[in-house]
């Protein structure tokens, strides 16, 4: 028995990694090929290769147990990362300012670390880079802006890669594959053209992929989406996965406030101040949204 981790998952065969590199083309065990029980992208997984006795390393095997997921981000389903990277682009399509919130809400739910990274600055004309940084202010993540296009920031986006399992998450067509290969440009990922009567991307990466960077680090490529809902979420846990909200834990009238019209609540002291009011609307709406 050897011990790896799913890096691909498609059509009922799942890619295994071993710890020396080696690549296995797996079948799983009855109740790991669909449903709940499901293998995804980022399992450690116990597997037996077929190929052992004629000692070729690379070859065929069946998964035969998963290991406990330290987390697991439901969609597109990855388990064990270390952070999660939203990005987005600031045009072709507009940056999406209430999904990075919602991406970031996923991660806290899961108490990852959250990077956000806003691609295709060659499409800004300078003189709005102030306004730019005013509208992503609010957030209380760090960000970094980039250009896969010419290649601005992409150090700095690589420097954050190395030596963890990152995921990538953000809408179609933003640039996350593009990204991908100015910093690492053996990985040859297929990227597609964004459409220019809708504005959208066309879903050109359709499957999440784990992929062995050259600093040590992984990343998963992910399929982007156009929606993206709440799972597993219930309405009290939400103020918890917004730093600010959760900061104020302790402070409102009520020990189960849920920060909206209670009185006593505060947010009236806050809001405006270590609160961001479109941070707050972002807020309502995930529980407007959370409690239908
Ligand atoms: N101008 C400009 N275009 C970019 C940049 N990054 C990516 N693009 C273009 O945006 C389009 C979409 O890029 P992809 O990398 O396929 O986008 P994606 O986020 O991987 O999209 P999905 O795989 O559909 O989720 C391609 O035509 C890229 O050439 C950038 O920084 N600047
Ligand atoms: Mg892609
Ligand atoms: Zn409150």
């Amino acid at each position: 028995m050897r011990q790896g981790k799913v890096i691909k998952a498609a059509g009922g065969f799942f890619t295994v990694r071993d710890q020396a590199g080696s690549e296995y083309l797996c079948r799983a065990r009855g109740a790991l090929k669909k449903g709940k029980r499901a293998l995804i992208v980022g399992d450690e997984v116990i597997f037996e290769s077929l190929k052992e006795a004629t000692g070729d390393s690379s070859g065929e095997g069946v998964v035969e147990k998963v290991l406990p997921r330290a987390n697991f981000l439901p969609r597109p389903p990855v388990a064990n990362v270390d952070q999660v990277i939203v990005v987005m682009s600031l045009k072709k399509p507009d940056c999406d300012w209430q999904m990075i919130s919602r991406i970031a809400v996923m991660a806290e739910k899961e108490g990852l670390p959250v990077l956000v990274c806003l691609n295709k600055t060659d499409l800004i004309p300078p003189a709005e880079t102030d306004k730019l940084n005013e509208l992503i202010d609010p957030f209380p993540y760090p960000v970094i802006y980039t250009s896969a296009l010419s290649g601005a920031g992409t150090a700095e986006l690589k420097s954050r890669l190395a030596g963890c399992c990152s995921a990538l998450a953000g809408p179609s067509g933003v640039g996350k594959s593009t990204l991908l290969n100015f910093i690492q440009p053996g990985l040859s990922l297929q990227t597609g053209a964004v459409s220019e009567k809708i504005g959208r991307g066309k879903h050109t990466t359709r499957q999440a992929a784990l992929l062995p960077l050259d600093n040590g680090g992984s990343v998963v490529d992910t399929p982007g989406f156009t929606r993206l809902d709440f799972q597993n979420l219930e309405p009290e846990s939400l103020a918890a996965c917004f730093p600010e909200l959760e900061a104020l834990r302790g402070r409102c009238g009520f020990r189960d406030c849920l920060h909206l019209e209670e009185p006593n609540c505060a947010v009236s002291e806050e809001l405006g101040r270590t609160l961001n009011p479109i941070r707050y609307e972002h807020y309502k709406y995930f529980m407007q949204e959370l409690s239908r």
